[in-house]
């Protein structure tokens, strides 16, 4: 089996098995729940000296990140990969997006939920709203106006936007505001290879 990869849900490793999923791709899950069975990982540290899951190897080709991991399979299996002009940078252009302005705030969020933040949950919870406000604004008005972030069809755009936004709901984010977008969120969601890895996750 030529892909590894390391980590497992309940952290952000479900963005690449629901991409691995999407592909049919066969892959061996190494898997690393806790801070402490990643940390313990030489096997890891060989290939992600940064000691972060997920990381993914492909025979030779190391790539840690899940957004960055993401797009080397839609590049390497072309998969999920927009094919309009300009269209491989618009997906960077939204998992950068993604990464740097929502999914911060939904760590926030979720880790108040948990008890891991000492400040009252719901003041968390409020103030990652505010944050969220101009970033869930900007996706609710695009997706006015398209069904799909890059181009016409599903594509890894979609995919990892709507892994690090699958939290939203569950960390107390009200997205009653952007209708939209709920719905985009809902139909990607909806897709049998993320179903399926979800059921998984919350299978443990
Ligand atoms: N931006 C990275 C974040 C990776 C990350 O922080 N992973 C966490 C698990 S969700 C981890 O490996 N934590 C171990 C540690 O911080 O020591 C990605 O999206 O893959």
């Amino acid at each position: 089996m030529a892909i590894k990869l390391f980590g497992a849900p309940p952290n952000r490793t479900h963005r690449v098995l629901w991409m691995l999923e999407e592909g049919g791709l066969e892959y061996e899950l190494i898997r690393l729940h806790t801070v402490e069975e990643i940390a313990a990982s030489e096997e890891l540290a060989r290939h992600n000296p940064n000691r972060k899951v997920p990381t993914l190897v492909d025979d030779d080709v190391a790539v840690w990140d899940s957004m960055a991991i993401n797009l080397y399979l839609a590049q390497r299996y072309e998969l999920l990969l927009p094919t309009e002009k300009a269209g491989f940078a618009h997906a960077v252009q939204w998992s950068l997006f993604a990464q740097a302005d929502l999914d911060g705030h939904l760590l926030a969020a979720a880790k108040a939920g948990a008890g891991v933040e000492e400040d009252r949950a719901e003041d968390v919870v409020r103030r990652a709203m505010e944050s969220l406000g101009r970033p869930l604004s900007a996706l609710e008005r695009i997706l006015e106006e398209r069904s799909h972030l890059v181009g016409s069809e599903f594509s890894v755009a979609d995919l990892n936007v709507a892994s690090v936004l699958v939290v939203a709901r569950p960390v107390g984010v009200d997205l009653a505001p952007y209708p939209h977008l709920g719905a985009w969120l809902r139909g990607c969601l909806r897709r049998p290879a993320a179903r399926d890895v979800f059921a998984r996750a919350l299978e443990g």
